[in-house]
């Protein structure tokens, strides 16, 4: 059963005792950051902050925190149960065979009813206030790092139209709070939100934009899939949770939000205006340095009787944005292998805040092979920005590290296997000699073959024969041999 709406989640993480209410009074200028990255980096609960200085709302976050958090949220018990269903979403008349296989799954049957609906009311405009009445002071933002230039909405759900297409987008972009009606909107010039502005600047028009703060969990994660554009992320998240993600019309301007939302902020960005934004303490450790950005006026604040405001922090990994990383990373790999067939598994290490490090296991077919993966990688969707590809045969577990420091640094040889390119890398990298233009490094840790130009014989990795292993572990309790680390 889908989670109708934030609260419907954490009642359930409450009752699992995966949510810890904390009654003590604190601030949102740097306390509950503080408090929640001690929580996540010691693997601790959800936490919903019920006593917040300067405003009447709860604040909570670590909702994604956990291994266990993330695929509750999705309500997927084991990521191979995911494959099943992606392959039906993808392709909707599966070959014979996999049908069977798909009707064990008990949602995929339900794919018709996962649509975006839009319905008459929704609870996220019981108090509606427009004009003056608009105060954005009254939510408790967080002020995250010590050197952030303010407060920033860090989990919002950005709402917008294709000024041709009419498609709509829904991406999570930061917003620094300017004024009681004014913040940032940090969508990075790659990304959907950015190019759909594009549009209204060609046009010379206003773009409407709505935000929404607090949403089921499917919901709130689908903002951060790496979708292609004009692939709808509401209708992702519909799929998601194997229900339709109900919406309503805002108020102020002509776009629908999910009705279950706790807050909406409706309003528009003009696209020729820029504002200074930043600094702010940023998911790659560091602090991104200020810059100018759109702004987004805020025209109506719409939301629950008594609404809950959702948010994070993002920081040093791990950070609760990195599992939110982990679940991208295991629920689009079917779709990678999709249009890069050879990728066995991948994976990208926390450490590497996503984009700095991706390590795939191919299923090597031709000379060359590994470096053809890597192109295509640097060539696909978001994952343009990975800065180091490590290339490994498939039988090597990506994500044992020790696994693949010892694999891959034994395989190479440095001059011969390294590929370096130039490219766009992220916005957030701060090494590159230009922002959003820079060097990527691959490196081709397969085994090197004939056709490769490689002549010396390649040795085979230790291993001890399976009768002898047999019989040590029959021998082994009588050995009186104790393993345990004494040092
Ligand atoms: C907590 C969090 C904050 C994020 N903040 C930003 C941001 O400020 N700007 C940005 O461009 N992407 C940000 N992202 C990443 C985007 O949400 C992600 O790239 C998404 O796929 C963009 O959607 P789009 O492809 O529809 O543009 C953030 C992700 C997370 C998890
Ligand atoms: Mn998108």
């Amino acid at each position: 059963m889908a989670y109708r709406n934030l609260s419907a989640f954490l009642k359930v993480l409450e009752e699992d005792g995966d949510l810890v209410r904390v009654r003590e009074r604190v601030s949102a200028r740097l306390e509950i950051s503080e408090i929640a990255d001690r929580a996540v980096k010691g693997g601790g609960p959800a936490l919903l902050f019920e006593n917040v200085e300067g405003s009447a709302l709860p604040v909570a976050i670590n909702v994604f925190g956990s291994r266990r958090r993330m695929r509750r949220a999705l309500e997927i018990a084991d990521w191979s149960e995911w494959d099943a269903r992606l392959e039906f979403f993808l392709d909707p008349k599966p070959p014979e065979g996999i049908l069977d296989k798909l009707r064990a799954i008990p949602k995929v049957t339900e794919l018709a009813g996962v649509f975006p609906k839009t319905v008459k009311a929704g609870a996220c405009q019981e108090v509606v206030a427009t004009g003056d009445a608009v105060d954005l002071r009254e939510l408790p933002v967080l002020t995250c790092w010590p050197q952030d230039a303010g407060p920033f909405i860090t989990m919002p759900l950005v709402i917008t139209r294709d000024a041709e297409s009419g498609k709509t987008n829904m991406g999570m972009y930061r917003m620094q709070v300017f004024d009681r009606a004014t913040t940032g909107m940090h969508w990075q010039k790659h990304k959907d939100g950015a190019g759909q502005a594009r549009g209204y600047e060609r046009e010379g028009r206003r773009m409407e934009v709505a935000v929404a703060i607090g949403c089921d969990p499917a919901t709130v994660f689908s903002a951060i899939a790496p979708l292609p554009p004009g692939v709808s992320e509401l209708l992702f998240a519909g799929f998601l949770r194997g229900e339709a993600v109900p919406l309503v019309r805002a108020k102020t301007v002509d776009l629908l939000v999910p009705a279950e939302a706790e807050i909406v902020l409706e309003g528009y960005v003009d696209p020729k205006e820029r504002r200074r934004e930043g600094p702010f303490g940023d998911h790659t450790g560091f602090y991104s340095l200020e810059d100018d950005f759109p702004v987004f006026h805020v025209t109506a604040i719409t939301r629950r009787e008594k609404p809950i405001y959702m948010t994070t922090i993002v920081g040093r990994p791990p950070m609760e944005d990195g599992f939110m990383g982990e679940a991208v990373e295991r629920l689009f790999l079917p779709l990678v292998r999709k249009t890069i067939p050879e990728i066995v598994d991948m994976h990208l290490p926390v450490e590497g805040i996503f984009h700095n490090l991706m390590i795939v296991a191919i299923d090597k077919r031709y000379p060359g092979h590994a470096r053809k993966t890597m192109h295509a990688i640097w060539g696909t969707g978001q994952m343009m920005f990975t800065k180091t590809i490590v290339v490994v045969d498939r039988g090597v577990d990506v994500h044992d590290m020790a696994e693949v420091a010892w694999r891959a640094l034994t395989a190479i040889d440095p001059e011969r296997d390294i590929e370096i390119v130039h490219g766009p890398v992220d916005e957030l990298d701060f090494a590159s000699r230009l922002a959003c233009y820079g060097s990527k490094i691959g490196i081709d840790a397969t085994r090197k073959w004939k056709e490769e130009g490689f002549s010396r014989p390649w040795p085979d990795a230790i291993e001890m024969s399976p009768e002898v292993k047999d019989r040590v572990d029959r021998l082994w309790p009588s050995l009186g041999i104790s393993t345990v680390r004494r040092d």
